[in-house]
Order: structure tokens, then C-alpha cells, then sequence
């Protein structure tokens, strides 16, 4: 045997053995088998075009979600090779498709910067597909190859001729290795916007064709940005009033590394940083992050100082001074990059800090000399920050002292449950004294405690950091919990080592008003204690919508199909009693019995559990629910689903 073939040989049972790893333990390439390893196979495939689009080959892709949860990716690039692949003996399509970490190897020039969190390759994903087909428009011909869990049916051939090149790939993910199969709308189309924000000049487009709008066309929507992070701000900030009136923007390449940064400043008290590597969203930050910090303080520092405006200050102003009401993305392109973290989400690449710190300093001294006006505007609003954290301080001393002096330090209005372990604990947050005088009495007291809320607690999306921790009822939430807040060097950490519960249950009435509370609750914690978010500890309860009964025979309804299929169910039933449906508008039409029944038992109840998808999407749509602007609260509200980006 020559060589060349041994290797062949031994190359393709290794890419054999690839492929059956894959299947044989999925999360380690996609992360999970859940919603998000779903929706990953997606974003594997999309990313191999955004790469053909950033060599410069292609500005449209296209997704669409078919009747079945099937998907077609498509774009207008090269199209993938065709021809044979001499070391592997098959066509350069089949080793890209059935190879695992082959994706583009043979085009050493090309500069990979996307390719996921995972960045696994589009074979992972046939290999977790029960079909997949590619097609290839390339050189005047179309090609196509079909593969079943991975493995081709029939070497690559021609069906045809075209003018048109690029890609098209169409797969059905394993039913047999995912826990889910149904798309979600939502999220496909918050990562498309988030992408094409990310890569200006990319249209991109999702089509849903499992809806219909009222005359018949199939949900569709485009994305394309012609400013990219300058557009990306602005619309995270569309409902923040703007503090000064341009987007600050830079976009460069700083020691090789090509570094985009967009900025603004609102007039709220949050910050809101958001970083890419790689179009890849950085939860926990890194490198590139510390450069913007570093940039800002340093060039906001030195202005502040020159303008003398800080003459009569008596404090210090630490580095949180300079980021309240602070907007902004901050994306790079890192070669190789380096992830670090618990979730593998933190840059870890050192050389990343000066060049993002450089192109921040530059870019902002430059604006601060330009905007005269805004430059005062922001050092005042820089002092007011640094007075504010003084002023709460002190009244976060006053609520761990309270925590310390007053017996058993647990708010008057919890009534705790008698487990101690906070693995099995559960603190149900409840609409109103009523529903909550129902929840205890329904509860098992053993690991269920309960904590009624007054009707509204506080907007934290407008109101100033004392002011949030003055508030009674979110200073009974920080002591039931157990968690306590952050030194006086950062005054954001939270300190979660004697958290008591790590199930955090909302459970508000199942109307506007009830879902405007909820939204509150979850906007407390997303700016508050993001943590727990991130932890899987937060949840929302789910009581039922309808009571259908007939006779002394009665059953709970979720939703209107449920109700529907219900009646028509007794309806059919030989009695000839009379069917009646109960709506159930609040948690206080159910008695102890029932509420335990449908939404507090642990056997029976459905529980949501919220969790973050897309950071930079669901700051949007907080600030939109939260800030000033009240028409589209509302619209949101009672339009749209209740939990939108924030997937539950
Ligand atoms: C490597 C080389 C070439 C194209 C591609 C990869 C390519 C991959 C994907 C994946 C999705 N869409 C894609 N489009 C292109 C072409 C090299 C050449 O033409 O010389």
C-alpha cells in the first residue's frame, strides 16, 4: 500500500470515529442537547458564511425555518469547493461536511475569525442531523450531496447550470439527541440582528414558514446595518434618553488586532458594556473589556482633572464613576483567541488590553476636544455618580446593620421554610399579601418559603442607586435571600456565598398588570443580580389560565387549545350536566389547595426558567419595557409574548 492510501485510510476511520463521538457525546461539541445545542446547529452553519462574507466574498445569507423545524442556510460566497481532495481521496465538499475540524483548513489564507462558541464546524452538525443536504453553486454548474447522520449517500454530483454562485445547506436535527426540536422565532432572529450589527454591510434574513401573517406571506425579516456598533447602541439605547448627542465611535485595526468600539452616554444610572470576540458574545469579559475600562478612566480622568470642574470634590471618584449611564459595545477580532471562565466566555489573549485601550483613548480624547459641551456634560455627570455611591454607602450600612441587630435578620413579611440546605429551597416572590396569605397556607412548608410583594416594587431601570437600596421592599429581598452587596471598591459585586434559595420562584396573576410586576421583579434582578440569572436560580411560575368543569369533574387549562380540547372532551362525555370554564384572572380567585395543586406541587407544576440568550437584546428590551417612553411598554406588553429574548 502506497503511502498516500495508508494515510487515506487511517484518515477516514479517524474522521469515522469523529463523527460517532460526536453522536456519542454531543454537548462537548455544541454545549448542550437542550434549546440552546438546537439553536447552536444554526449559528455553526450561519458562522461559515459570516467567514465567507469577511474574506470579502459575500453580503447575503439567508435562513430559513421550514414547516418541520428543518433549517436552509444559504449565502451568496464562492460556494464551497467541489473538486477532489487529493489527501482525502473524496470531493473538498464531503471533507468539509464529514471531517471533523476540517472547515476551511485547506484555505490556510483565509482569515477564520467566527466559527461559534465551540467553533466545531458545520460537520458537527450533519452529524447530529438525521438529513442534511448541501448544495454548491459554483463555476457555471450546481452540485449537490445529501448525507444521513453524517454520512454521504452518493459522491458530490451535478444537477444543473448556474450564473450564481454560494452555498446552500439544508439539515433536521437528531430527534434522538435533542431534548427539543421546535425552533424558537425569537431567538433566530435576535442572533441574525445581533450578527448583522456585528458585520456591517451583511444583509442577513430569517423566514419563518411555519407562520403565516393575514395575507398569507411567511414571517420574514431582514437585517442589515450600514454603521454597525454606531447602529448597535443606538438601538440597545433606543429607549434611554441620550446624555450627549453623537454615538463616540472608533474602528481601526491597534497592533494587529482590528478593534471596534461604539459609546454613549444616557441619562439612567446603569451601565451597559457589551463585548464580542470574534462575533462571539463575552458574558464574562477578559482583555478587551479591562482595555475599554482602561482607556475610559484614563482619558476621562485626565480631562476631568485639567477642567478643573473636580476642584471642589472631597472624594476620590473610583473607575464606576466614569461607566454610570455609560452604553456601549466593544468588538475585536482575535485570531487565535483564548477563552477563559466558568462558561468559556472570557478573554484571556493580554495583548488585546493595549490595543483596545489605545483606540479608546485616542478616539475619546479626540471627542472630549471636539464636543466641548458634552465633555462638561459627562465630568458633571461623572461628580454626580461619585456622590450618589457616597450617599448609598451608607445606605447599604444600614441595611446589613438592620440584617445584623434584628433577631433572626429575616424580613417580618417572609414566612421561611424550615430546610435549611439551599439546594432544595424555594422562595416563591408573590403578587400582592392575598395571593401570598394563599401561598403559605398552600405551600409545603419544609422547603417552600414565601415572600409577598406590594403591589409595584421600584423601577430600578430610572431610579438612583440610594434610592433603589432605601426601598423597603427590594431591601427585604436582598435579606431573604441572604446575598449581600458589594464592597466599597465595587459597588456592583454581589455576594452570593449564603444565598438561602436556589430556586427563586416569581409568581405574579396571570394579567397586564401581573405581567408588568413580573417584568419589574425581573429587571430588578437582570440589573441587580445578574448572577442568579446567570446561575439558573430564577424562575417563573405558571398557574393556570381557565378551570373547565362539568359536574363535580373539574381540570385546569394552560392556554385556549388546552381550554378548547377540554370542553370538547367533556362535552362528548355521556352525562348531561353542563360544561362551564372559569377564567382565572388572579392567583387570589385559587384556594390554598388549588394553587398548590396547579402551580406550586413540584410533581405537576411547570416552571420557566429565565435565562439570558442574548445579553445585549434583552438590555434593549428591558429598557424598553422600563424607561420613559410608555406607549411601546404597553404595546409589548400586551402584544408580545411576556418573556420575549428573555428565554424561559
Ligand atoms: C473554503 C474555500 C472556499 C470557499 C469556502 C471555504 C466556503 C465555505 C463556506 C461555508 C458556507 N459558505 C461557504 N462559502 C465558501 C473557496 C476557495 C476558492 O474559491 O478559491
Amino acid at each position: 500500500m502506497s503511502e498516500e492510501k495508508k494515510n487515506y485510510g487511517a484518515d477516514s476511520i479517524q474522521s469515522l470515529e469523529g463523527m460517532e463521538h460526536v453522536r456519542k457525546r454531543p454537548s462537548m461539541y455544541i454545549g448542550d442537547v437542550g434549546v440552546r445545542g438546537l439553536h447552536h446547529l444554526v449559528y455553526e452553519v450561519v458562522d461559515n458564511s459570516i467567514d465567507e462574507a469577511l474574506a470579502g466574498y459575500c453580503d447575503e445569507i439567508k435562513v430559513i425555518i421550514h414547516q418541520d423545524n428543518s433549517i436552509t442556510v444559504s449565502d451568496n460566497g464562492r460556494g464551497i469547493p467541489v473538486d477532489h481532495h487529493k489527501k482525502e481521496g473524496v470531493s473538498a465538499l464531503e471533507v468539509v461536511m464529514t471531517k471533523i475540524g476540517a472547515g476551511g483548513k485547506f484555505d490556510k489564507d483565509s482569515y477564520k475569525v467566527s466559527g461559534g462558541l465551540h467553533g466545531v464546524g458545520v460537520s458537527c452538525v450533519n452529524a447530529l442531523s438525521t438529513k442534511l443536504r448541501a448544495e454548491v453553486y459554483r463555476s457555471g454548474k450546481v452540485w449537490e450531496q445529501e448525507y444521513e447522520i453524517g454520512k454521504a449517500l452518493y459522491p458530490v454530483r451535478e444537477i444543473g447550470d448556474s450564473d450564481l454562485t454560494g452555498t446552500l445547506v439544508t439539515f433536521t436535527p437528531d430527534a434522538s439527541i435533542f431534548e427539543a426540536t421546535e425552533y424558537n422565532y425569537d431567538t433566530l432572529s435576535s442572533r441574525l440582528r445581533e450578527l448583522a450589527f456585528l458585520n456591517k454591510g451583511i444583509t442577513l434574513t430569517i423566514t419563518d414558514e411555519r407562520h403565516q401573517d393575514e395575507e398569507g406571506n411567511f414571517i420574514t425579516e431582514t437585517f442589515h446595518s450600514e454603521t454597525g456598533l454606531k447602529e448597535f447602541v443606538r438601538y440597545i439605547d433606543a429607549n434611554r434618553e441620550p446624555l450627549i448627542e453623537e454615538v463616540i465611535y472608533v474602528e481601526g485595526e491597534r497592533n494587529g488586532v482590528p478593534v471596534e468600539v461604539a459609546m454613549v452616554y444616557n441619562t439612567s444610572f446603569n451601565e451597559n458594556l457589551h463585548s464580542y470576540v470574534n462575533n462571539i458574545n463575552t458574558h464574562e469579559g477578559g482583555t478587551h473589556l479591562s482595555g475599554f475600562r482602561r482607556g475610559l478612566t484614563n482619558t476621562l480622568k485626565k480631562y476631568a482633572d485639567s477642567s478643573g470642574m473636580l476642584d471642589k470634590l472631597k472624594f476620590e471618584i473610583s473607575g464606576d464613576d466614569f461607566r454610570e449611564g455609560l452604553s456601549a459595545v466593544i468588538s475585536v477580532k482575535v485570531a487565535e483567541p483564548q477563552f477563559e471562565g466558568q462558561t468559556k466566555t472570557k478573554l484571556g489573549n493580554r495583548e488585546v488590553t493595549a490595543s483596545v485601550s489605545q483606540a479608546v483613548s485616542e478616539m475619546l480624547a479626540h471627542y472630549l476636544e471636539e464636543h466641548p459641551n458634552d465633555a462638561r456634560k459627562i465630568v458633571q455627570k461623572v461628580i454626580l455618580a461619585a456622590q450618589a455611591r457616597h450617599a448609598a454607602r451608607k445606605a447599604r450600612e444600614m441595611v446589613q446593620r438592620k440584617t445584623v441587630m434584628s433577631g433572626s435578620g429575616l424580613p417580618g413579611k417572609l414566612a421561611d421554610c424550615s430546610e435549611k440546605d439551599p439546594s432544595i429551597c424555594e422562595l416563591f416572590l408573590v403578587e400582592g399579601d392575598s395571593a401570598g396569605g394563599t401561598a403559605k397556607q398552600g405551600r409545603d412548608r419544609n422547603f417552600q418559603a414565601i415572600m409577598p410583594l406590594r403591589g409595584k416594587i421600584l423601577n430600578v431601570e430610572k431610579a438612583m442607586q440610594h434610592k433603589i437600596f432605601d426601598n423597603e421592599e427590594i431591601k427585604n429581598i436582598y435579606t431573604a435571600l441572604g446575598v449581600s452587596l458589594g464592597t466599597e471598591e465595587d459597588s456592583k459585586a454581589l455576594n452570593i456565598d449564603k444565598l438561602r434559595y436556589h430556586k427563586i420562584v416569581i409568581m405574579c396573576d396571570a394579567d397586564v398588570d401581573g405581567s408588568h410586576i413580573e417584568t419589574l421583579i425581573l429587571t430588578f434582578l437582570f440589573r441587580h443580580m445578574k448572577e442568579l440569572i446567570e446561575k439558573g436560580y430564577v424562575y417563573i411560575a405558571t398557574p393556570p389560565l381557565y378551570l373547565v368543569k362539568k359536574g363535580s369533574k373539574q381540570t385546569y387549562a394552560w392556554n385556549d387549545q388546552e381550554r378548547d380540547a377540554l370542553i370538547k372532551d367533556l362535552k362528548g362525555s355521556a352525562s348531561e350536566s353542563s360544561v362551564t370554564v372559569q377564567r382565572y384572572k388572579g392567583l387570589g380567585e385559587m384556594n390554598a389547595e388549588q394553587l398548590w395543586d396547579t402551580t406550586m406541587n413540584p410533581e405537576y407544576r411547570t416552571l420557566r426558567r429565565v435565562t439570558i440568550e442574548n445579553a445585549a437584546e434583552s438590555d434593549h428590551i428591558f429598557s424598553m419595557l422600563m424607561g420613559d417612553d410608555v406607549p411601546p411598554r404597553r404595546a409589548f406588553i400586551e402584544a408580545n409574548a411576556k418573556y420575549a429574548n428573555i428565554d424561559v
